[in-house]
């Protein structure tokens, strides 16, 4: 056969199939339950035909086809996968054999000369990178940011004007554990917005938590290398429950202030989702007169700002480390679509930079929100997922000192550190000064530096003149200007603020040294149920501490916090509260503080459980499921065994599923133990007498009930209550005779997060 016509039949035959392929992949879309691996359903065995790399997930976007210039090529995101049905070498050879390496006889020893062997290994040994050195654990999404055009008063930054819509690409992250650790672990998250901006990059890198451990930068290895694990042993993981870190932050008392943010339930969120988020610094915007005003950065999510109980924190650890990134890939994929208000709390840019006595260059205090309200200034969406964890999430590199005209620092000691630790640690994580050319660190706008060459150098400069002055280039590239008005000039102008004349010191402004007042303001703000839950967190971190001396050093600092909580944590150790050492201020306490503020929340994403009896109400199931679909949050079915139960697909058995992946447990019928339930084959069974109720869905119920979950039964799910002990007139407990009805019961109970009643408690 003419060798060119077999070569196009073989072409013809490939794209057929890829095409049925890709319309299979678009019969699978829509999937109701996220979580699918693949774009398509897995067959039962292995494809004989070729086909191209299969299409991305509908839930999943790309970096924007960017050269490293900041070019747009106009092509597909996705241009950038894999090419072609066949497998190559790096080099685009195609390659008959990847499954046995070139050997002398079958028996014989393998060759040196095998390159595909040698280049595969290779490749592999070196896959992995450094991971970052602290906020190593953490996920990302794609979305958008639409500005309200509110801040336009106060900053002439494109991202501000109104109806501007940005790209970005946002990083949560935990901050102590290794790249591998749990998700749900005690502490404070990151929350790092790229906006990917028309006058280019710029990134707010901020927490969850709105002040910091440290109030000058160059204390910073310090308090992380408390916080990481022994260095002995390399235990405690992602914890800070162990002596190194009370040692530090009792002795370096700037630290409490944020340690009591640690304790609360804020370092132990329930989603990424339900996360506020905080420059921390002050920063300076500039309007388009050269007005310069004092901001304070805050992101307000849609969903409310709630935690797990402490208890569900540890059982996610095991059940699902990967708990928040989960959260946030399956909220995206089923089309609940993360959100944030971004505001802005402004100061007057005085001399001193202080507002209401409040020293607004310490990144240890807060502006109460009563004194100065968030403003807002735009909504953040985060609407699609990664479609490689690499080379997005992990490769995206953060920095303070990514600003744009408009947007500038202030002489905050902790923030001018960081302008130089973030490029730093960038040379060792991502391998050479070229990391911005990475397709997630591209600008959307033109790139015309004088940096030249570097490891993995992507861009193909031409000519001869990158220095300036010089004539051969024709003097290019030309200074930019000043004047505002003119956007293709427009330069990045460093606020022309005074520096007060002054000597050469190493020492911290005296406001630096109270410690204490804002600390004990945030316990003052706190409700009852909340105060409980951070005498419970002091009394678990401390109790985990080896040394005396180190709890007794904390205990004096909760002295000087509160005597309730010294005395509550003190008895919990078994130890003597000591007296303060500091008068203790009163100030005025901030209800926007306590997470029981606002509400009621809309449920989007929320995981509902419905516990399903196969001889039970499964019509009623069924209407149940489509309800909860329609109200955005996501029904996840548990029966007695996997695949289908009356037609509905199974998402998790008695064995697989447990309490904490819901937020909410409905009840369809009382099913009776299962033939898995055999103490034997299931240690969550229990005991070995025969009860009525399956013991892994009693289990599920008194683990609801202890988290203080709403539960809704109805039907024989009620005699399932009975069996598992839960009373069925508890505060967020509701029954009922059809499931419609007590869903929509539910539903309502789920808008306070939990029934707080339960936890032992009262709410105000
Ligand atoms: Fe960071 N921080 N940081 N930090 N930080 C890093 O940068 C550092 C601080 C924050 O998802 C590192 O690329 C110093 C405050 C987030 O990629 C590193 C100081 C706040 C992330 C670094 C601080 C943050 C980082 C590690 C004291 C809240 C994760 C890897 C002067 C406003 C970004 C990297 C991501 C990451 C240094 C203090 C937030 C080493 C020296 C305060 C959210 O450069």
């Amino acid at each position: 056969m003419d060798p060119k016509k077999a070569a196009k039949d073989v072409a013809d035959k490939v794209a057929d199939a890829a095409e049925s392929v890709v319309e299979k992949a678009t019969d699978a879309l829509t999937p109701q339950i996220p979580g699918a691996p693949g774009p398509a359903p897995a067959p039962l065995k292995e494809p004989t035909e070729p086909v191209p790399p299969l299409p991305p997930k509908p839930d999943q976007a790309a970096p924007q086809a960017r050269t490293a210039t900041g070019a747009d090529t106009g092509a597909d995101p996705h241009v950038r996968t894999q090419q072609g049905a066949h497998l190559t070498t790096a080099t685009g050879v195609k390659l008959r054999d990847t499954d046995h390496s070139l050997k002398a006889g079958s028996r014989g020893p393998t060759l040196l000369q095998d390159h595909h062997l040698r280049e595969k290994i290779t490749h592999f040994d070196h896959e992995r990178i450094p991971e970052r050195v602290v906020h190593a654990r953490g996920s990302g999404a794609h979305g958008y940011f639409e500005a309200y055009g509110t801040a336009e008063s106060i900053c002439h930054a494109a991202v501000f004007e109104k109806g501007e819509t940005t790209p970005v690409f946002v990083r949560f992250s935990t901050v102590l554990g290794n790249r591998g650790s749990m998700d749900t672990a005690r502490d404070t998250r990151g929350f790092a917005t790229k906006f990917y901006t028309r006058e280019g990059n710029w990134d707010l890198v901020a927490n969850n938590i709105p002040v910091f451990f440290i109030q000058d930068g160059i204390k910073f290895p310090d308090i992380i290398h408390a916080g990481k694990p022994h260095p002995d042993r390399e235990i405690p993981q992602a914890q800070s429950a162990h002596d190194t870190f009370w040692d530090f932050v009792s002795l370096h008392t700037e630290a409490q202030h944020h340690t009591i943010w640690n304790m609360s339930d804020r370092g132990i969120p329930r989603s990424y989702r339900m996360m506020e988020g905080f420059g921390v610094h002050t920063f300076r915007l500039v309007n388009a007169e050269g007005v310069t005003s004092l901001v304070k950065f805050h992101w307000k999510p849609k969903l409310g700002v709630h935690s797990l109980t402490w208890e569900e924190a540890q059982m996610l650890g095991g059940v699902d480390p990967d708990f928040h990134r989960r959260d946030l890939a399956d909220a995206i994929e089923s089309g609940a679509f993360p959100e944030w208000e971004l505001g802005v709390q402004v100061f007057e840019d005085n001399p001193e930079q202080v507002f209401e006595g409040i020293d607004l260059l310490d990144p240890t205090k807060i502006v109460p929100e009563e004194l100065a309200p968030v403003q807002p200034i735009g909504r953040l969406v985060l609407n699609k997922n990664t479609t490689n964890f690499f080379a997005e999430t992990e490769q995206i590199a953060f920095h303070a000192g990514h600003l744009v005209p408009g947007i500038d620092v202030t002489d905050d000691p902790l923030l001018q550190t960081r302008l130089f630790s973030y490029v730093d640690t960038q040379l060792s994580r991502l391998g050479g000064p070229n990391y911005n050319q990475l397709p997630i660190n591209r600008p959307h706008t033109e790139v015309n530096d004088m940096f030249r060459d570097g490891f993995h150098q992507h861009a193909v400069h031409s000519g001869v003149a990158p220095y300036k002055p010089n004539t051969l280039d024709g003097g290019c590239p030309f200074a930019a200007g000043a004047d505002l008005s003119e956007e293709q000039t427009k330069a990045f102008t460093d606020a022309a603020v005074r520096v007060a004349e002054s000597t050469k010191v190493r020492e911290n402004p005296v406001s630096y040294d109270d410690h204490y007042s804002q600390t004990r303001q945030f316990w003052l703000s706190m409700s009852p149920v909340e105060k409980e839950h951070i005498i419970r967190a002091y009394t678990f971190e401390l109790g985990k501490c080896y040394e005396q001396a180190i709890k007794e050093r904390q205990l004096q600092a909760l002295a000087n916090i509160d005597p309730v909580l010294c005395a509550e944590v003190a008895t919990g150790l078994g130890l003597p509260a000591p007296e303060p050492t500091v008068p203790l201020t009163d100030l005025a306490p901030s209800p926007a503080l306590s997470q029981l503020t606002g509400g009621p929340w809309p449920g989007d994403g929320r995981m509902v459980g419905i516990v399903v009896d196969p001889d039970g109400d499964l019509d009623g199931v069924t209407e149940v499921r489509t309800a909860i679909l329609a109200a955005g949050m996501v029904p996840l079915i548990f029966a007695p065994h996997g695949g289908k139960v009356g037609g509905l697909d199974v998402q998790r058995t008695f064995a697989t599923g447990r309490s904490v992946e819901v937020d909410a447990v409905l009840v369809a019928g009382s099913p009776v133990p299962a033939p898995d339930a055999r103490p034997l084959r299931e240690e969550k069974a229990g005991a070995a007498d025969t009860p009525t109720l399956d013991p892994r869905v009693t289990m599920l119920l008194e683990e609801c009930f202890r988290h203080a979950k709403a539960i809704g039964a109805w039907g024989a799910g009620v005699d399932a209550l009975a069996a598992a002990g839960i009373a069925t007139d508890a505060p967020g407990v509701v029954t009922g005779s059809a499931g419609a009805e007590v869903l929509t019961e539910v539903q309502t109970l789920m808008g306070t997060h939990r029934a707080w009643e339960r936890l032992g408690a009262p709410v105000a």
